[in-house]
């Protein structure tokens, strides 16, 4: 049993540092202001707005609201870079409900964005659209999808496309 619980440490580990090189734009080994500042600019352009549109602006917003987050999660103060131990020692072992609430303020922005059409949830086709101008092939974007939706519903819940993204930053679907 304790050889198992070493393990999945170990793997939880390995794919919180994932995140953090997904995070870690300049690759310059931390976190600061700067790479979630890109990150946000990246991800809003793979949507198709442009710098100074509503949802660009909105997007600032939360992106800088989501670094604070982590932060304070990791008890740094507002100048502060993180490291890559900080982020994995803490994200390696956080509970969900601690993640959600850095998390919340980002997903739900993102969701707009994925929600084209507003109906409060994010159909096939609004996933695939996206995922398409980052130039993900077919069969991986409908693997995605299908793993995501969990209920079987045919489209994502906010809850659903929440996992996606916790894995995405924090390593892990949750
Ligand atoms: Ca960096
Ligand atoms: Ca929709
Ligand atoms: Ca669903």
């Amino acid at each position: 049993m304790h050889q198992v619980s070493i393990e999945q440490t170990e793997s939880q580990r390995s794919r919180v540092s994932k995140a953090f090189d997904l995070m870690d734009l300049d690759g310059s080994g931390e976190l600061s202001v700067e790479d979630i500042e890109a990150l946000a600019e990246q991800l809003v352009g793979r949507f198709g707005f442009a710098p100074g549109s509503q949802q660009h602006e909105d997007f600032r917003r939360v992106s800088t609201q989501l670094w604070q987050g982590v932060q304070q999660d990791i008890g740094l103060s507002a100048g502060d870079k993180v490291s890559r131990k900080e982020y994995v020692d803490f994200y390696a072992n956080a509970e969900p409900a601690a993640i959600r609430r850095t998390l919340a303020p980002f997903t739900e922005q993102l969701f707009k964005l994925f929600d084209t059409d507003g109906d409060g949830r994010v159909s096939k086709s609004e996933f695939e659209r996206y995922h398409r101008a980052w130039g993900v092939p077919q069969d991986r974007i409908e693997g995605t999808f299908e793993q995501l939706d969990t209920d079987g519903s045919g489209d994502l819940s906010q809850e659903e496309l929440h996992k996606y993204l916790s894995g995405f930053i924090f390593g892990d679907f949750r």
